[in-house]
């Protein structure tokens, strides 16, 4: 009983995202990218996911903040149903003094955060993930520390899709060594 629910989970995954992907040029990070969200799929508590027009977001999580650490981030997974891009253009939370959508870049031998211009595009049949060490939504002065466990809400906006609020949790996982929020040493990404 188990193994067939188990079995059925996994070929339902399988073929969602055979479906979602089919169109999309399968490069080598996309092929990663794949694998992470089907795992994600069958882990994920539902409060964490919203559909709002074409667009479902999954996935959602924001990580703890450390000691007196007065910054923290939030990810997620956007999968784009629809034949048209869209783009995601404003975050907003409660939580921080500011809220904004950040992305890495590599500057010589090291990456770098920054905050990103012009929105970030959701590509139609297709998907964009925020991630460690990629895109993420950036907590900038935490009105108080971010405790594991502890839910608030992140409305994001789409220029096609409108304001999406969904729930965020805050998990406990290890910050990658100078990856998050600062320099990250030649040869780990
Ligand atoms: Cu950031």
């Amino acid at each position: 009983m188990k193994t067939l629910s188990l079995f059925k989970a996994s070929v339902t995954a399988a073929v969602f995202t055979a479906l979602s992907f089919s169109t999309a040029l399968m490069a080598q990070d996309k092929m990663k990218m794949m694998d992470h969200s089907k795992m994600k799929m069958a882990d994920m508590p539902k409060a964490a996911s919203v559909q709002k027009g074409d667009l479902l977001l999954s996935g959602a999580w924001a990580r703890q903040s450390f000691g007196k650490a007065a910054n923290s981030a939030g990810f997620m997974t956007i999968k784009n149903r629809g034949s048209s891009d869209d783009l995601l253009i404003g975050v907003s939370s409660t939580i921080s003094k500011k809220t904004e959508l950040h992305t890495h870049i590599k500057d010589g031998d090291v990456m770098r955060m920054r905050r990103v211009e012009g929105g970030i595009k959701v590509p139609k049949n297709g998907s964009t993930e925020l991630k460690p060490g990629s895109l993420h939504v950036m907590f900038i002065g935490l009105k108080e520390p971010l405790k594991a466990g502890a839910s608030f809400p992140l409305t994001l906006t789409f220029k096609n899709a409108g304001d999406v609020t969904l729930t965020m949790t805050a998990q406990k996982k290890a910050m990658p060594a100078k990856m998050d929020h600062g320099t990250m040493p030649r040869g780990s990404n």
